[in-house]
């Protein structure tokens, strides 16, 4: 990658009032999750609405929780990657807004441990498909922390809720799931104030997460892609740089 784009971008970056990300799982592929579509993609060996869905839930549950069991487990290792971190502390120095479509919970992660118990509050992202490591129950609603193993033996030792009874479920947006109204509204805000979208590591083909950077295009703002390859925002990107995230961003942001 030139370093004439690096720089362009730096400028960009470096000159606008107001920044929101949009990241996906390629941002977090350098911390060993695997991403959704790429060669040794999630999704290769299971296709989307087979799993990620609530009709699969509902009729396949056990096949569902081992699923996420096993993303859980595959997970719970990783630590954020030098993307993840140079994202963090550039949102600490503010104008920076961090929306997500990855629940690994990576960010968060980050921001906690760049925040460190300073009085900077962390800037956490909008995860906008909810959070891996976290059950809601399916009658109740209640939340909570989804880190034990799970038992797919059989349906009776499948995750129940504490105060229910219910079957719980993972706290994800599955396919043809309404993403949280107030998240993506204030991503949406977000983006339509901002000067420049920095899009990282997403194969921007996911709706509505993909409409992110389309808003803030749509009111002159301009975006800024990292990604090893081209997707379908790259054409519309001011700047592409053609790589991985955990090289670029500490680079692009420091
Ligand atoms: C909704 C959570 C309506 C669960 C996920 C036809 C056209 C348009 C839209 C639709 C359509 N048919 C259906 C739809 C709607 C659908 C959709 O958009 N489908 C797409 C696939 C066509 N959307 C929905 O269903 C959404 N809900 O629309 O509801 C509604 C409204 C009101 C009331 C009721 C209903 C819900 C979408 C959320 C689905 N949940 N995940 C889970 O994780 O298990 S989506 C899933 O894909 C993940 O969240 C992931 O984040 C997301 C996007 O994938 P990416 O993050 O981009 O990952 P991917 O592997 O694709 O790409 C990785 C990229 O990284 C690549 O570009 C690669 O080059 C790059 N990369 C690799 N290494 C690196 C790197 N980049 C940088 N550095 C590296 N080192
Ligand atoms: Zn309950």
């Amino acid at each position: 990658m030139g370093s004439g784009v690096l720089e362009e971008a730096r400028a960009l970056l470096g000159g606008a009032a107001r920044v929101v990300v949009l990241t996906g799982s390629g941002i977090s592929a350098e911390s060993g999750v695997p991403t959704f579509r790429g060669e040794e993609g999630l999704w290769k060996s299971f296709r989307p609405e087979d799993l990620a869905s609530p009709e699969a839930f509902r009729r396949v549950p056990r096949l569902v929780w081992e699923w996420y069991g096993w993303r859980r487990a595959k997970v719970a290792p990783c630590a954020p990657n030098p993307g993840h971190v140079a994202l963090a502390r550039r949102a600490l120095r503010g104008g920076m807004t961090l929306v997500t479509q990855n629940v690994d919970g990576l960010h968060e992660v980050a921001a906690l441990a760049c925040a460190g118990g300073g009085d900077a509050s962390p800037a956490l992202p909008l995860e906008l498909h909810g959070a891996l490591f976290r059950d809601r129950c399916t009658r109740c609603g209640r939340a909570s922390e989804g880190r034990r193993p799970v038992d797919v033996s059989s349906l009776e030792t499948l995750p129940r809720c504490g105060a229910c009874g219910s079957l719980l479920r993972p706290d994800v947006v599955w396919f043809g799931e309404a993403l949280d109204a107030h998240t993506l509204h204030a991503a949406f805000t977000h983006a339509a104030q901002a000067d420049v979208c920095l899009v990282v590591g997403t194969s921007a083909l996911v709706y509505p997460a993909a409409s992110v950077p389309l808003i803030t295009l749509e009111r002159g703002g301009c975006v800024v892609e990292v990604n090893p390859r081209e997707t379908p925002l790259s054409p519309r990107a001011r700047v592409v740089l053609r790589g991985g995230a955990a090289e670029i961003l500490p680079a692009l942001l420091a």
